[in-house]
């Protein structure tokens, strides 16, 4: 099964663009799927555009009733994806302000099946990119991904702050099941924590690839929700917290989970 997860803020302009091309390139895989939306406490019209879907194509919705960011809204997703995947499910995350093309889901998905746990839809991949981005955000986003690399390398990935990715159920089943509420525990440092499922998965040896796709930034309609300054001082707090001499997660979770896993098997 393919279990696909959306976290929505206001996109009743999205919406309705995406569904359709969402359901148009699942229906094509001939696999059974399922779609989560974590439904952010919109106050506009995404609730109504999701009561529509629902008639149309397997949806289930995870209501927030105030807005709680996207921390949280990943956290409830990955959870009760985890709750209900098998260990070769696939659980595809994409944004749903239309700038990520589902018709790259396929290749996410073969590529995760040829031997990896996280495959990310990269703009740095040969053959990758984006359009209508601004030439000045082109360049903060290049500044922050170079900042990842360095601070966390994971060998083989260039993109690390897109959102747009394919987990293996295994491996998203064993990283709730070991880190329990702190998989994603900077919640309240805006988009920190698309980083921070990344290092977490490092950690506990997760294989990562990459795969080429196109940023569709000219199609986005609904207005930003990343706000820049939390979710720079999120990158600092991880950094300080990975790279911590005493007991930071550097050194501390791969003994943990080793621990863990002694136990387990025995
Ligand atoms: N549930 C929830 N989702 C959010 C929140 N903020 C953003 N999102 C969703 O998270 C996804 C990413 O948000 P975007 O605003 O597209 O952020 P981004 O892709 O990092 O940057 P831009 O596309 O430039 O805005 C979208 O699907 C949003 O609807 C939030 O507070 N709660
Ligand atoms: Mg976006």
């Amino acid at each position: 099964m393919i279990i696909v997860l959306l976290p929505a803020f206001n996109e009743e302009e999205s919406m309705p663009t995406l569904m359709p091309k969402l359901k148009e390139a699942l229906d094509a895989m001939k696999e059974d799927y399922r779609i989560i939306v974590c439904n952010d406490g919109s106050s506009d019209n995404t609730i109504r555009l999701l009561e529509d879907c629902s008639a149309k194509m397997p949806l289930e919705e995870i209501r927030h009733k105030i807005n709680r960011g996207l921390g949280e809204t990943s956290r409830d997703l990955f959870e009760r994806a985890a709750e209900i995947c098998s260990d070769d499910d696939v659980i595809i995350r994409l944004d749903c302000d239309d700038t990520h093309e589902p018709k790259f889901i396929p290749k996410l998905v073969e590529k995760l099946r040829s031997g990896y746990d996280v495959v990310i839809a990269s703009r740095f991949a040969p053959g990758g990119g984006q359009v209508g981005v601004s030439a000045y955000r082109a360049f903060i986003s290049r500044c922050a991904n170079v900042f990842m690399k360095c601070f966390f390398p994971i060998k083989g990935l260039k993109e690390y702050s897109c959102g747009f990715r394919a987990y293996r159920g295994s491996t998203i089943k064993m990283a709730i099941a070991f880190y329990g509420n702190n998989f994603i525990q900077l919640k309240g440092l805006g988009f920190t924590c698309t980083l921070e499922k990344l290092v977490k998965l490092k950690l506990i040896g997760a294989r990562f690839g990459e795969e080429a796709f196109v940023l569709r930034y000219d199609q986005k309609q609904s207005s930003s929700k990343m706000v820049s300054s939390v979710t720079t001082l999120g990158y600092i707090v991880m950094t300080i917290l990975y790279h911590w001499p005493w007991g930071g997660w550097r050194s501390s979770v791969p003994k943990d989970f080793v621990e863990w896993r002694m136990k387990r098997v025995c």
